[in-house]
């Protein structure tokens, strides 16, 4: 099994303590899943930021943001036999779950790629109103013509679904509101359009028949998503046996559309694999990996905040070399190079 990632030296390259808390009374818990771009000469991530208050022996603290955007800090005594923390991502009590961190993103930019340094005079993006008082997370970028097309999943006692903002020059945010509602997640929309219609790659869940499957949509007009077809399925007994999820845009080569995307087992173990769709016809899938090509390897990969994870929605593609950005363990931010050409040759 080969694992083709050239990880940086310097990882991880971003960690919880290199970002400044949003409010008072709150801590960075971790700092995972960024979105990347190029704009302005420059390398820029923009991070999903998850925080909570600092804690308590035998409590769990935790924020949400209340739809007029104050914070409500909320705290669950572990000593309550209603209160589920078997999953350090979600406290469960009383049947009704809730994040345990509340996530936003934020911008920092680099010359060189590694090193990346805080844009504080841009504004960071929260949550805003009731479809996303627990947050937002895992932010993909997709540059068409000027616009920057920014896809978050969009995290609320509603459930999970898929927002939508667009920008030209960071400054100035429009939002257009929730496009994929419950249950939705990891949605990347291709970077130009194939026979005049717009694509995404998005991932509703269908649990109770079906599963976590990754699926293509088409649109006009980038608002209104339509003629939804399933690309990929989870596969039984395969390193992505649970689920599996879009990471950012599918990278345009001669063979067709190059899609790295994240499957998880049944033991929440994430790895990455790729997808190569069909240049004209992208519902058509020509080759799919049957081993990963990036696996949890690195200690900083193996044990974090949710351990044995490794997540993007985030790279840059020059020539033949795709500068991935990814999430380690939940906890930090790092950087790894692949050959296209050698992913290619895996599938
Ligand atoms: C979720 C994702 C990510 C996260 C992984 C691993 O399904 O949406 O936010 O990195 O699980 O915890």
């Amino acid at each position: 099994m080969a694992d083709l990632a050239q990880r940086f030296a310097e990882n991880p390259i971003l960690k919880p303590a290199d970002v400044r808390p949003s409010a008072p009374g709150l801590k960075v818990e971790c700092l995972l899943n960024p979105g990347a771009f190029r704009f302005q000469e420059k390398t820029w991530l923009l991070l999903r930021v998850a925080e909570r208050p600092a804690q308590t022996p035998g409590k769990t603290k935790l924020a949400i943001m209340a739809a007029d955007g104050n914070l409500n800090i909320l705290e669950f005594d572990h000593s309550d036999p209603k209160t589920d923390l078997s999953d350090p991502r979600v406290l469960r009590h009383d049947g009704v779950d809730y994040l345990t961190t509340l996530s936003h993103l934020r911008l920092v930019s680099s010359q060189d790629g590694r090193r990346f340094a805080a844009e504080p005079s841009y504004p960071l993006l929260a949550g805003r109103g009731e479809l996303e008082t627990y947050g937002i997370e895992d932010c993909r970028v997709t540059q068409i013509g000027p616009t920057f097309y920014l896809t978050y999943t969009a995290v609320s006692a509603h459930g999970v679904g898929v927002g939508l903002h667009s920008t030209a020059d960071w400054r100035h945010i429009a939002s257009h509101g929730m496009i994929f509602p419950p249950h939705n997640k990891d949605c990347a929309i291709f970077d130009s359009r194939i026979d005049g219609h717009y694509y995404a790659l998005h991932r509703p869940s269908s649990p109770a028949l079906g599963g976590h499957y990754l699926w293509l949509a088409q649109s006009p007009d980038l608002l209104h998503w339509g003629n939804h077809r399933c690309l990929a399925h989870s596969r039984p007994g395969a390193w992505d046996s649970a689920r599996l999820g879009a990471g950012a845009a599918p990278i345009r080569t001669a063979e067709g559309w190059l899609e790295i995307y994240h499957g998880a087992d049944s033991a929440n173990r994430y790895c990455l694999g790729a997808l190569l769709l069909d240049l004209k016809e992208p519902w058509k899938v020509l080759a799919r990996s049957r081993d990963p090509i990036m696996e949890p390897t690195a200690d900083y990969e193996r044990a974090g905040f949710f351990g044995q994870v490794v997540f993007t929605n985030g790279h840059l593609a020059d020539g033949d070399t795709v500068t991935l950005y990814y999430g380690a363990s939940d906890s930090a931010i790092c950087g790894a190079r692949f050959s296209i050409g050698d992913i290619l040759k895996s599938l």
